[in-house]
């Protein structure tokens, strides 16, 4: 009776102790710890790129220069590092712009056909000379910081 007992009562516990934890206490809370991971994902996930958006939105702009009787409609810009310029050609006729980098490197932005436009960015801080190959008189300075 006595060793009856003493081993009936732990194996009731074990099995009743067994039984509870995964089918009372599982259910209830894998759930909210899913939702809670994917929650976090979610945030995780999107935090970078809320970041991004509101810094670029923040600091980069974009300028536009017009070309207007073989001409820009300004001598000089002054931008940022991560700005555009937006180069317009309200002419008739085809502009055809190349940029030189305080490298003193090259970019031709291709022809550009009346009503086109052509975008350019500037990579790091200096001043920069653009030029259109077809109309040599067409200068302008991009001074970036
Ligand atoms: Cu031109």
């Amino acid at each position: 009776m006595c060793l009856l007992s003493s081993v009936s009562l732990p194996s009731v516990f074990s099995v009743s102790s067994g039984f509870s934890r995964p089918s009372v206490f599982s259910p209830s809370r894998l759930l909210p710890r899913r939702t809670g991971l994917v929650l976090l994902a979610v945030s995780i996930a999107l935090l970078p790129g809320l970041g991004l958006l509101s810094s670029a939105s923040a600091a980069a702009a974009e300028l536009t220069v017009n070309q207007v009787k073989e001409k820009f409609d300004q001598d000089g810009l002054a931008l940022k590092v991560g700005d555009t310029v937006n180069f317009t050609n309200n002419d008739p006729v085809k502009h055809n712009l190349t940029v030189v980098t305080p490298d003193e490197e090259s970019r031709d932005l291709g022809m550009e056909a009346p009503g086109a436009s052509v975008k350019y960015q500037p990579a790091k801080a200096g001043v920069y000379d653009v030029r259109c190959s077809i109309h040599p008189k067409m200068k302008m300075k991009i001074k970036v910081e």
